[in-house]
């Protein structure tokens, strides 16, 4: 009997991009009633939780991140209608949905903040973050994730207000108890309706200093924000009055995305007492590649250094709190380009990463189209881009830092958003089943070759691979609760770990390389649990090789 035994421990989550997943009109951009035709493949994947990208009205800025109203739909995507049928839908299938919560900024053309700019005080005079400039100037050097000063001075206002993302997305101003009130509501109007949890973004960003001075240049003109913003003073103590107030009193499952988190800081988000989150997602594995100018680079990364991070969070977390397992998202590029191979070894790689991920400690997320191996975008011109990040960042590096054209065009295919939003590929029709229209974005030209449809008959394809990992977790409870421990970590090739739980040892052979790579621990007569070659490796393993023993021990 396992007394920290919970439904949303055993899960297995997967990510819609609403935009960019099915589209069910012919208008170019993904909808509901989509997201309704594709619920039988999800079921049949195995997947528990659906996590729905945001679907609230939005004007776009940052692809629905910027709510206008956090209490109706996007018309893209469709009427409360639809998500009311898609949410009952699933429910019959025996799936859950999270709503992704964007509540550290709002649209500027949110009503909250068209009051909050008027010269004349009002209600929401105070919910967003104003400053007066100083001489002429933003009050301070700050500088936007997203390009540009993170400041904005409103000529209604004759005030600046603050805003890490971009100007259409001020943030709000959490020490306000208004602020905190009206969104608590909105929560539990949400967990009223039925759904199951929320993904919260930037979570950690939410209590900002008193202290608004300068922060450290390093490149460019703007100084980090950071320190004032990431993990503030009064996140934990927002957070309980969340948790009290309405989080607690749902069954329901939530995961905060915590920039800038350390262990320690993720104990408190997410510890045993349960009066904040359920898990929060740290991000270290995804920026070990960043450089002088942050995510864009292109310098590799080392296995060793990867391992130590997984090590770290596996081991760091195992007493008090719960892993999120991710590899990809909207935000990062696609998982098998990024750490596998995404030619000559790509179903290998592909399987392996699933394998050395889904086999860890904690709950793992999986990004629609990861399942089939989809690989990043290919753009060529900066004409094919949509994403704002990008567009900003690629007019700040080179027309203000003075990179080359070339290199930051390398940097974008390398490391864009967009690789992971280009629309799911079903088929090899024309529109690759995602749309009879215009994509709003182009869709990869290899969707001919790589396509869910050529993958669900296919008992060798990543997608049926993926059902088994999936399958594997729900009735192992090794995989879902097992100790963590790496071995071998000096290896620049190999990541190997076991799992223990009661007598069942499970251990965990990754290859990260095109390489034979001879291995000690390759055994003969160790039941094989999963591998994603067909006939068993002896002393060295293949390209890309994983495989996964189980042995019983009394
Ligand atoms: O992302 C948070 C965040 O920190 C991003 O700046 C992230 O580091 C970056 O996208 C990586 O390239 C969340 C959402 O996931 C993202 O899509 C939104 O744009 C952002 O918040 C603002 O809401
Ligand atoms: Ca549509």
């Amino acid at each position: 009997m396992n007394n920290d035994a919970k439904w949303w421990k055993e899960a297995v989550v997967y990510q819609i991009y609403p935009k960019s997943f099915k589209d069910s009109n012919g208008d170019g951009i993904g909808d509901l009633p989509g997201i309704v035709e594709k619920l039988d493949y999800l079921h049949e994947l195995g997947v528990d939780v659906l996590w729905l990208s945001p679907i609230y009205k939005s004007p776009n800025d940052d692809n629905g991140y910027d709510i206008s109203d956090y209490q109706d739909i996007m018309d893209d995507f469709g009427t409360m209608e639809d998500f009311e049928h898609l949410l009952s839908e699933a429910h019959d299938k025996g799936m859950k949905i999270i709503m992704d919560l964007v509540v550290n900024h709002t649209s500027d053309e949110h009503s909250w903040f068209m009051e909050s700019r008027k010269p004349q005080e009002n209600e929401y005079s105070d919910f967003y973050i104003w400053k007066e400039g100083k001489n002429g100037n933003a009050p301070n050097n700050w500088g936007s994730w997203f390009g540009g000063s993170a400041w904005e001075y409103d000529e209604s206002k004759k005030s600046y207000y603050l805003h890490i993302f971009s100007k259409k997305q001020p943030d709000l101003n959490w020490k306000n108890a208004e602020v905190r009130e009206k969104i608590y509501s909105m929560m539990r109007w949400w967990l009223d309706k039925g759904v199951d949890g929320f993904r919260m973004d930037v979570i950690s960003l939410i209590s900002k200093t008193d202290d608004f001075s300068d922060g450290k240049v390093d490149e460019g003109i703007y100084g980090d924000l950071a320190p004032f913003c990431i993990n503030g003073p009064h996140v934990h103590e927002y957070l309980k009055e969340m948790n009290e107030k309405v989080l607690s009193r749902y069954d329901i499952m939530t995961v905060g995305e915590t920039t800038g988190v350390t262990v320690e800081e993720a104990k408190k988000y997410s510890g045993k007492n349960e009066d904040e989150l359920n898990m929060v997602f740290q991000f270290e594995h995804m920026e070990l590649g960043n450089g002088k100018y942050g995510k864009w680079n292109d310098s590799p990364i080392k296995l060793s250094q990867l391992k130590e991070i997984f090590d770290k969070w596996q081991n760091g977390l195992a007493d008090t709190s719960w892993n999120t397992l991710f590899w990809s998202n909207h935000d990062q590029p696609r998982a098998v380009s990024r750490f596998g191979n995404d030619g000559k070894y790509w179903r290998e790689s592909a399987k392996m990463l699933a394998t050395c991920l889904h086999m860890m400690r904690g709950t793992p997320f999986i990004y629609q189209g990861e399942e089939i191996g989809m690989t990043n975008a290919g753009f060529e011109s900066l004409d094919d881009y949509r994403d704002i990040e990008s567009i900003n960042a690629f007019h700040e590096l080179v027309d203000e830092l003075g990179i080359s054209k070339e290199k930051m065009m390398l940097y974008l295919k390398k490391i864009s958003r967009d690789n992971a939003r280009t629309p799911m590929q079903w088929d090899a029709s024309e529109g690759a089943g995602f749309t009879e229209g215009n994509p709003w974005i182009n869709i990869n030209c290899n969707y001919h070759v790589i396509n869910a449809q050529k993958q669900i008959n296919d008992e060798d394809s990543i997608f049926n691979y993926y059902r088994k990992l999936i399958k594997l977790r729900h009735e192992k409870p090794a995989i879902v609760y097992g100790k963590f421990q790496m071995l071998i970590k000096e290896s620049e090739e190999l990541f190997v770990y076991e799992r223990s739980y009661e007598e069942t040892v499970l251990t965990v052979i990754c290859n990260f390389t095109d390489k034979n790579i001879p291995c000690e621990l390759l055994r003969e007569r160790e039941d094989v649990l999963i591998s994603n070659y067909s006939n068993r490796a002896v002393k060295e393993l293949r390209p890309y090789e994983a495989i996964v023993y189980e042995r019983k021990c009394r």
